[in-house]
């Protein structure tokens, strides 16, 4: 049974009931994480890519206060463009919903929904995680919250070194949740296939994936799971490039005051601005990447 407050594509409905794999995708990266009209472009060919590689894509997002699982070319382009399109993290959806208004949902929200409709794959470019200075600013993405409670698989390629990643992973080991690098020993950092950081645990296949989200699940261990894959070698911007770019536009946040739900967004446009558009060419990179992975762990998952 549909949760009677979601609304389903047609596409998506007949695939969850058919057994055909779903990957579900977020929507503040497109509202809020890049800028317009790359951002549709992206959505727009990663519904594709996952569609080639045998999955139903099924982005996710708020619209008019009424959960959508799948949308079409419309509703993205107005994701994309419209002035006034909330971002929605797991405590702002009640309030968007009862209001009625339109929100794009993070990794958080987007994962609750997904649950909510049965979709069990979801594809993302980078979650949230502790922010720097967390032990002052207390700025932790509800993302973690979230992945320690909700069965959803995120494939995404790490996180941006905008977080403390080191205090990233130790969060999500405190949460029970598996952190999995893809094809190698080191956890990645979005724009660069290193961190510094070891990668908790190793897998080099889609099906080595779905074997531990079934092994979490049917031993009752209820949450999330990290799938991280490293950005492919011919896009990646190396750490020592990027890192004082990051270094940057974190200066430029504090200097603006900028702090709460408006310090992903504002730090990700700022980088974009920075790298004259290059850190937005490996962003959609990865996101293909990610796509074109996600959709094979959602068939391994499907068929297991
Ligand atoms: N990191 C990125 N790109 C993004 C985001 C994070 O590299 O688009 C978005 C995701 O939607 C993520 C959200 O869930 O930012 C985290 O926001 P916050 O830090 O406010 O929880
Ligand atoms: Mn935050």
């Amino acid at each position: 049974m549909t949760h009677p407050m979601l609304s389903l594509t047609d596409e998506v409905a007949s695939a969850l009931a058919d057994g055909t794999p779903v990957v579900a995708l977020e929507s503040t990266i497109i509202s809020h994480g890049m800028p317009y009209p790359q951002n549709v472009a992206m959505a727009l060919e990663v519904e594709g890519i996952i569609r080639e590689h045998g999955a139903v894509p099924a982005t996710i997002a708020i619209l008019d206060g009424r959960p959508r699982i799948g949308l079409d070319a419309d509703d993205l382009e107005l994701l994309a463009s419209h002035g006034d399109v909330t971002k929605v993290s797991v405590r702002d959806l009640p309030f968007v919903v009862a209001r009625g208004t339109h929100g794009a949902t993070t990794v958080a929200a987007t994962m609750r929904l997904a649950a909510l409709a049965g979709v069990r794959v979801f594809v993302t470019g980078g979650l949230g995680g502790v922010h720097r200075g967390a032990q002052q600013t207390f700025d932790v993405s509800a993302d973690l919250t979230e992945l320690g409670a909700t069965d959803v698989a995120v494939v995404s390629a790490g996180v941006k070194s905008i977080l403390d990643i080191g205090l990233t992973l130790e969060t999500l080991e405190t949460l029970g949740v598996p952190v999995l690098a893809y094809g190698s020993d080191e956890f990645p950092s979005f724009f660069s296939r290193s961190s510094g950081h070891a990668a908790p645990m190793r897998v080099d296949s889609p099906a080595e994936v779905a074997a531990v989200m079934r092994a979490k699940w049917d031993l009752g261990i209820s949450g999330g799971l990290v799938i991280a894959n490293p950005i492919p070698v011919d896009d990646e911007i190396p750490a020592d490039e990027i890192g004082g770019i990051i270094e940057q536009a974190l200066a430029d946040m504090d200097a603006l005051g900028i702090h709460g739900k408006d310090a992903t967004p504002y730090l990700l446009g700022r980088i974009v601005e920075i790298t004259g558009g290059a850190s937005l060419t490996a962003n959609i990179a990865l996101v293909r990447d990610n796509a074109r992975l996600g959709a094979a762990i959602a068939r391994e998952y499907a068929a297991s």
